[in-house]
């Protein structure tokens, strides 16, 4: 790298190991948390997490609970909340996916916003359905969970049986959803439903109705009870006609009666959902909407585990159960808590950025980041580092950029086996599919759409250019996960569109290689009007090189990433389009994966996607921009 580039990278750096302020000083938010209803065993649980996060972040909740499971009766709850004008954030659970939406949007427009854990409004896609306002819906997959409820029903009672439903109301979201998973599950598998009565949320209710639908039907065999309250009177009922055993019973909700009903025989399922993950999620991702890094995923299921006879006594699982107590938070995190932060290279205004998330988010939790920099993005210079991290043995959590998606596998592993999860910040391992792909260990991958992005960057070269221009490449090096996603969707963009791409270099993240490498192509090629780059060291060579060039305005380019040089480029008229990714929100996030883990939250996402923002000259001076700038401050 040349003197100058070194000068500029150097200052950044420095600027970024400038202590962080404690992002704790002047932001100990409010958060509203409204269930939707208590007593109940589910929210009750749910409250743990969310008070655990709490603690854990420093932030302050105020609970309400609404006495009943209607919307009449949480609405004026959270109108109160937001007349009191204080409050940061609401984490809440709407009784209506239709009647709760004019609260939510009143609180929405009044600044506060919005997660919704457990239920959803509208049709629970934020990202781009019915309702788009709130920042994520965390909660269970409730069509799969109805699935499993009767699939296990129908093994235990073959084709042709008849099953009842038992369940709460029509327009709650989750319930809904059970009531329509299981109904599949009956189709695939010959079982007849023969009804479905609805116990507003009353065990009471639920008991009589279960009674007098056995009497009427003696061939009924199966019965799915869709939540707490449906539970626990169909289990009364079954029990009261001394039916245990004669009809094969899946309750949803793992409350402590639910669990006594499986131990004493009473009933062969009972699906546990995961409410105090979605509690602790909940207030999470709030807080880091707070604090600025406001890339949250919309969606997160947080998963189930099944009870059966066999496996309700293992100690292990007890975790999954749920309290009839809101459990104490724990003592906080404290500094003796090593969490290890591993960029892909530095200095990089990439990764000195993230390292301002990833500093923001410890902060709150009072840990120590112990921070290694490759010197060059490469594997060879990246595992050796990580290998001594493993090898100091104090190491309790590892956020890495891998600088090879195959290379950098053998390394992240033995971590993995030596104890220390792992999250992918910025690029992946393997095919990046943590869930069912090639490599599952880590948790989580948080990063861009590099595909989405290299997609972006050359259909506005299309649209600038028009169909059968000619465009040219500046990439890293094959085997990047992120750059290879990039130049494949710049590929993709290029045939939908009509481009030729005429050349692709790479320069081995080195500005210097890719300066020289633009200024020989464009010599050769006098008919390529667009180029793309693929990262900042390519953007800030192809840079240099059109000035060099006199080529400013006359070939089209896209840069990826907004380091100061590349928006320079921009305000100069050198480049037309800057695209930033969100490196900041990567690191803070990834510390929150890591953070949740440790506190027994199993639902991390496997990926977190954390979005773009496309600069151009219109719009790279609006000062509500310039929060996409690179920075390490
Ligand atoms: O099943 C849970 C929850 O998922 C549902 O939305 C409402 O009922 C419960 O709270 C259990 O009572």
């Amino acid at each position: 790298m040349s003197k100058k580039f070194a000068i500029i990278f150097l200052a950044l750096l420095i600027l970024s190991v400038v202590p962080m302020v404690n992002a704790q000083d002047d932001s100990n938010y409010t958060i509203a948390f409204v269930p939707g209803v208590n007593p109940d065993p589910f929210y009750i649980t749910m409250a743990s997490g969310v008070n655990q996060a709490a603690s854990d972040l420093g932030v302050t909740i105020i609970q309400q609970d609404p006495e009943r499971f209607d919307v009449t009766v949480s609405a004026p709850i959270i109108e109160a909340l937001i007349a009191r004008g204080d409050i940061d954030a609401l984490v809440t659970a709407p009784n209506d996916r239709a009647q709760s939406i004019p609260v939510l949007q009143e609180a929405y427009d009044a600044g506060i916003p919005v997660i919704t854990v457990d239920t959803f409004i509208g049709d629970g896609n934020y990202a781009d359905g019915e309702v788009t306002f709130p920042l994520s819906y965390i909660g269970s997959d409730n069509t799969q969970g109805g699935y499993i409820a009767c699939t296990a029903l129908a093994d235990a009672l073959g084709e042709g049986a008849k099953i009842y439903i038992q369940n709460v109301r029509p327009g709650i979201s989750t319930t809904d959803q059970r009531e329509d998973g299981c109904e599949a599950a009956a189709a695939d598998r010959g079982l007849e439903v023969v009804r479905i009565d609805y116990n507003d949320n009353s065990a009471d209710t639920a008991q009589q109705q279960t009674s007098a639908v056995l009497q009427a039907n003696p061939d009924i065999t199966g019965i799915f009870a869709t939540n707490t309250f449906g539970a626990l009177g169909a289990g009364s009922a079954i029990e009261n006609a001394g039916l245990a055993g004669a009809v094969q019973v899946a309750l949803f909700d793992a409350s402590e009666e639910n669990i006594g009903y499986l131990r004493d025989g009473t009933v062969s399922l009972v699906i546990a959902q995961k409410p105090s993950d979605m509690g602790y999620l909940g207030v999470a991702l709030a807080t880091a909407y707070l604090d600025g890094f406001q890339s949250l995923p919309k969606r997160v299921p947080t998963g189930y585990f099944v009870f059966t006879a066999e496996n309700v006594d293992d100690p292990a699982n007890a975790r999954f159960i749920y309290s009839s107590a809101t459990a104490e938070a724990q003592p906080r995190f404290d500094s003796s808590f090593n969490l290890a932060f591993v960029p892909g290279v530095n200095p990089d205004p990439f990764y000195i950025t993230m390292s301002r998330g990833v500093n923001a988010a410890a902060a709150r939790y009072g840990i120590t980041v112990i921070q290694q920099d490759p010197e060059r993005f490469d594997v060879t210079v990246s595992a050796p580092i990580i290998e001594a991290l493993v090898a100091r043995g104090d190491i309790n959590a590892l956020v890495t950029a891998p600088n090879d998606r195959a290379q950098s596998i053998p390394v992240l592993q033995e971590a993995f086996d030596a104890g220390i999860p792992v999250i992918t910040v910025d690029t992946f391992i393997g095919d990046g599919n943590y869930l069912d792909g090639e490599v599952t260990f880590p948790l989580s991958y948080i990063g861009s759409d590099n595909t989405q992005g290299g997609y972006i960057a050359c259909s506005a070269l299309a649209d600038a250019l028009g169909e059968g221009a000619k465009i040219y490449i500046q990439n890293v090096r094959p085997g990047i996960s992120t750059t290879d996603q990039r130049e494949d969707g710049c590929e993709q963009a290029a045939a939908d569109r009509g481009l030729e791409v005429v050349r692709i270099d790479y320069n081995d993240n080195s500005a210097d290689t890719a300066q020289q490498q633009t200024a020989a192509v464009l010599q050769a090629n006098a008919d390529i009007t667009g180029v793309f780059a693929t990262n900042t060291f390519g953007a800030l060579g192809a840079g240099a090189a059109i000035q060099n060039a006199g080529l400013a305005g006359a070939v089209q380019v896209a840069l990826f990433d907004a380091s100061e040089e590349n928006i320079g480029y921009l305000r100069d008229g050198t480049v037309s389009l800057v695209i930033a990714q969100k490196p900041a929100d990567m690191g803070y996030l990834g510390v929150i994966g890591q953070m949740a883990n440790a506190r027994g939250v199993t639902s991390m996402p496997e990926r977190v996607p954390t979005g773009y923002f496309v600069f151009t000259s219109e719009n790279v001076d609006d000062p509500a921009n310039a929060r996409f700038i690179y920075s390490g401050n």
